[in-house]
């Protein structure tokens, strides 16, 4: 949480709003107090989240955040640990640690806000960017097949993978709820509009 914060830096209509407010209601209806929840992020749009959420956070380095999660975890298992960050940090320079998280099953939640590009760094091509979409380091269109996130950390051996659209905020803060309660690493993969960028 930072205090000296007067603005969130989003575009209008970001999905990121959707997933944030989903996160704050699923962490009040369980009734988990700010100061026993650690929120961990990455660097992107949506890993600006640690800063705008009023219990204990760190934004660290990109694609990074879950080894971070993971010791805050191990240093203090009595802590409820979520990490959040996009698609690119997440299953780009990232994906390696999300392997590794999901076979280890240490007991915290990973939210990654898939848009499908790498919004903060003006809307390039990511893992999950669809064949033919047009970013600004795809002119005449994508031509890799994308990952399928859920596919990968179910193989990686993670128990609870999910799949939800952004749009869908309160099937969004039940699945959130479930994936704090549930005993291992638990993923989410939300559906994220980006206006800015995404535009397939
Ligand atoms: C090691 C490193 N490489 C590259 C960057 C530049 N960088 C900052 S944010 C970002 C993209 C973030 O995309 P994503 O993780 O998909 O999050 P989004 O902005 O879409 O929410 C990149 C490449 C960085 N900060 N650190
Ligand atoms: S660029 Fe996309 S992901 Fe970033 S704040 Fe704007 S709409 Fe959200």
């Amino acid at each position: 949480m930072r205090t000296n914060l007067n603005k969130i830096q989003r575009c209008p209509g970001c999905g990121d709003f959707l997933i944030h407010l989903a996160l704050k209601q699923a962490l009040a209806e369980l009734k988990i107090p700010a100061h026993q929840t650690v929120v961990v992020t990455g660097i992107g749009c949506s890993s600006k989240m640690s800063q705008y959420m009023d219990n204990y956070g760190a934004e660290t380095l990109h694609g990074r955040g879950i080894p971070f999660a993971t010791g805050v975890k191990l240093a203090n298992p009595e802590l409820t640990v979520v990490s959040v960050s996009g698609d690119g940090d997440t299953y780009g320079i990232g994906v390696g640690h999300m392997i590794h998280a999901a076979r280890r099953n240490i007991p915290f939640v990973h939210i990654t806000c898939d848009n499908q590009n790498y919004a903060l760094t003006t809307g390039q091509a990511s893992s999950t960017t669809p064949i033919g979409a047009k970013t600004k380091s795809t002119p005449e269109g994508n031509e890799l097949p994308p990952m399928h996130p859920v596919n990968l950390v179910e193989s990686a051996g993670c128990q609870f993978v999910k799949s939800v659209s952004d749009k869908d905020i309160k099937g969004l803060k039940e699945t959130i709820k479930e994936a704090i309660l549930f005993p291992g690493f638990a993923h989410i993969n939300v559906q994220q509009s980006c206006p800015s960028w995404k535009r397939w």
